[in-house]
Formats: structure tokens, sequence, C-alpha cells
């Protein structure tokens, strides 16, 4: 059964449940709200759902019901690789079932026929100003080719019906994710190795082909399946993710909801701390421990005159979890056996011990364990990516797949256009009883 078939009959089935939900049981109450979580970023309020992806504050991550080491020894591996194929992980998120090797390479021929880059979205990179930070470059790529969008033709043409949209939703989600990691290896090298581009080569998987346009040998083909994997999604609530669901509830295609969506990974409290964890790193090393690794005193009196300066510890904390995230955990055994004598893993790995018991004494960080930030970077500086810019470009690459796969799924179950409702300070001074 092709892909689309398969999508078909588990989104029939999904719609009788939508359905069944909607009409006997709408007016089940979920969820109350108080006002510390409307003044405070909506924290915690259940509004949304997706099956994609659920995280559990203790757990972590689970996507369509796999824990982390679950996905990376289930889903299939091309003989040699440490992991997974990343064509697997976007099977698994579209349509909730662990691919067989077949589904694999069928996708993987699929994302092939559609990675090419238009020439326009090249020219129009070339033309824009070299110091550009690279995420801009990343979403401007991206809404720039939504005039192939076959969602917005479909429009156009007057076809929409809500038993259909998916379909064109699901043609633009291929077509994007085949072409991001192209776009982004074309970012690099056109900004960071003055515009000498390799080209794709149509003979390997979407986590090879990525590490040979960077230009990185092995095993940077696995570091790539690796984190475009544990990236691909953390349930709806984050801003990447939310940010396109809300644009997309608008019946906006993919390329302009996760154009979007890029602004908000951009930002430094979501996936811009991952370069800031290295940069904070390298600051340590090179003005508090003469560049090499400091003593686990010098240390704790760097992470004490940070935060005594008003600063968080990047790659620290979390909004949702409350344990060590397992997707630093997958990335640590990954540096543990590869990175052993990485005097930047060395430091990674002491501020694991030295952090935790620092922000615990504050009383007030929730959660003091690290996050997936705190592990990468070091990761991709290791084999060779030292521009931090670029980090965040890697994170928009692997957060398609989830974000993708979840637009799919929105079209399917014909989600309303968010509205949430918004009142006044007035009002919730009147509600507490101050008035
Ligand atoms: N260092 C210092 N203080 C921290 C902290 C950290 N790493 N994490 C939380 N705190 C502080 C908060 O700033 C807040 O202080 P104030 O009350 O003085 O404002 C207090 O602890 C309570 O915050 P919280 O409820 O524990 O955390 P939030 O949900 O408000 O924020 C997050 C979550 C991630 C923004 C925050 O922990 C943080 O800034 N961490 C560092 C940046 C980072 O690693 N971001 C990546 C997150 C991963 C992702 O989004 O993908």
């Amino acid at each position: 059964m092709s892909l689309k078939e398969k999508l078909a009959e588990k989104i029939e089935q999904q719609r009788l449940r939508t359905a069944k939900l909607l009409k006997e049981y709408g007016d089940v109450k979920v969820d109350e709200v108080t006002i510390s979580q409307v003044v405070g970023g909506m924290r915690g309020i259940k509004s949304m759902v997706t099956d994609i992806s659920y995280l559990d504050p203790e757990e972590g991550i689970r996507f369509r019901g796999y824990t982390i080491p679950e996905v990376l020894e289930k889903l299939p591996k091309m003989p040699g690789a440490e992991m997974p194929y990343v064509e697997g992980q976007f099977y698994l998120l579209l349509t909730g079932e662990i691919p067989t090797e077949e589904d694999v390479q069928e996708l993987a021929e699929e994302l092939k026929k559609r990675k090419a880059l238009p020439e326009y979205v090249k020219d129009m990179l070339r033309a824009m100003p070299r110091d550009t930070h690279p995420m801009t470059l990343f979403a401007a790529g991206i809404v720039a080719m939504q005039r192939e969008s076959k969602f917005a033709e479909y429009y156009e043409a007057g076809h929409f019906n809500k038993n259909t949209a998916w379909e064109p939703t699901l043609e633009d989600a291929l077509d994007l994710m085949a072409k991001l990691p192209v776009l982004g290896a074309y970012i690099y090298r056109m900004k960071y190795r003055g515009d000498t581009f390799i080209p794709s080569n149509p003979d390997l998987d979407l986590g090879g082909d990525f590490a040979n346009m960077m230009g990185i040998p092995k095993p940077y083909d696995d570091v790539a399946r690796m984190y475009f994997i544990l990236h691909a999604d953390h349930e709806s609530g984050n801003v990447s993710a939310h940010t396109a669901h809300l644009v997309a509830s608008a019946l906006s295609d993919v390329y302009y909801s996760y154009s979007a969506a890029m602004g908000g990974l951009a930002g430094p409290l979501h996936g811009l701390a991952n370069q800031e964890v290295l940069k904070w790193i390298q600051e340590l090393m090179k003005n508090k421990s003469g560049g090499k690794v400091p003593t686990k005193d010098e240390l704790k009196k760097f992470v004490e005159e940070t935060l005594a300066s008003g600063q968080v510890i990047p790659g620290y904390g979390h909004a949702v979890l409350r344990k060590t995230d397992p997707r630093y955990m997958a990335q640590r055994e990954f540096a543990l056996n590869h990175l052993k004598d990485d005097p930047i893993f060395a430091v990674v790995s002491m501020l694991f011990e030295v952090v935790p018991p620092i922000l615990s004494s504050l009383g007030k960080v929730k959660n003091p364990w690290p996050n997936v930030d705190a592990q990468s970077g070091v990761i991709q500086w290791h084999y060779g990516v030292v521009e931090y810019d670029f980090y965040t470009v890697l994170f928009g690459i692997g957060r398609a797949l989830g974000v993708l796969a979840n637009l799919v799924w929105d079209r399917a179950l014909g989600y309303a256009i968010e509205r949430p409702k918004s009142v006044t300070t007035d009002m919730l001074e009147e509600w507490a009883g101050i008035h």
C-alpha cells in the first residue's frame, strides 16, 4: 500500500473518532484556566489536539507512542548505519506506523524526485547580503517557494473541499520536506564555504545526502540522521509547531505556515538556545580557564556568575519537561562513543553534574535538568560545523518532519481556524474581585 493509500485509510478512521467526539461529547470539559495561565503564555492549558507526538513531563517526548530509544531501535537503518533513516521517522509521524524497509525506500524515492531547489530561490539567496542571519535566509527561501504550492493552486482553482484538502497538502509537505535539506546545505555552503556548492547525490538517503551536500565525511551522515529524528516534533504547543498550526488554520499553505514557524524557532528562548550553549561554554574556556577544560570549582563559579548577571543557563530548564530530556541522553550516548576526547564535550558532561544542584537551590526553576540544546551544538562543532548561527537551521530541517505531518492531519481532520479569546486587564481584575 502506498503512503497516500495508507494515509487515506487512517484518515477515514480518525475522522470518525473526531466526528463522534464533536457530535456526542462536545460539551465535556477538558480544562480550566487561571489568571496566571492567561498572563503567563497560556502555559499548560489543554487546548490543541495532535496525535503526532506527546510530551510527558517526566518521560519526555513520545513520537506516535514510541519513546526515543524505541524509535532509534525500531526504525529501519541502512546497512552499516548507526542511526535510522530520517525518511522512516517521517513515515512514522505521518501514519503512526513503524515502516518496513520497503515503505522507507518508497518514501525516499518520492522525496528524491522532489528535492531540486528552484533556481530563483538560489538567485534570491545570493542577492541577499552575506551577513544576513542563516535563519532569515532559510525562512525567506521557504516562503519564496510558495509559488510552487499545490494546495494554493487547488484552492485558487475553486477545488477546496474538506474531504480532499489533505491531498495537495501532502504533496506540498513532501515537496518541502525534500527541499529543506538542500536549502539548508545551500545556505551553509554559500555563506560559510565561499559559494562552493556540492550537488545532491540521488543515490543517498536524506541524512546521507545532507552530509554530502554539507561536505562533511562520515559519521556526519549519522549525526544528521540523529539530529533530524530527535528534533522532529515536541507536541504542538511549542512556538514553532504552534505557529505553523495557527497560520495553516487560516488555510494558508505549508510554505507560508512553515516559514512563519521558522521566525519563532529563531528566538533565543526556543531554537537559538543550542548556539547559546556553545557560545557560553567557549566564553568560559577562553576567559576563565585559559582555553582548557575548567575545574569543577571554576565551572561552578562561572555558572553562579552567569546567574548573578541575570542571565539564564542555556540548555537547562524546560517549559513542560521535568526530567533530563531524552533527546539530551540520546545525543550524550552518541557523544560518549564518538567524542570521548573532545574538550567541549568534557565541559558539557561536567555541566550535567554542576548545574542541576545550583538551579535547584534557586527554588524557582521548575526543571533544573538539561534539555536537547545542552548537547547538540558540541556535536556539530566537533564535526566542523563551527558556525553557531547555522544550528537553528539544522533544527528547522528536523522540526519540519513533525510540523508538516501535523499540517497534513490538520487539513485531513478539517481543524478550524484558531481564534482564542483575549480579555482586558480590567476584566481580569474584576474576576479577581479587585474592583
Ligand atoms: N537558568 C536560570 N534560570 C532559569 C532557567 C535556567 N536555565 N530556567 C528557568 N529559569 C528561571 C526562569 O527564568 C524563571 O525566573 P523568573 O521567575 O525570575 O522569571 C523561573 O526559573 C521559572 O521558570 P520556569 O517555569 O522553570 O521555566 P519557563 O517555563 O518560564 O521557561 C525556558 C522555560 C526553557 C524558557 C527556561 O528554562 C530557559 O530560559 N532556559 C534556558 C534557555 C533554553 O535552554 N531554552 C531551550 C528550551 C528548549 C526548547 O524550547 O526546545
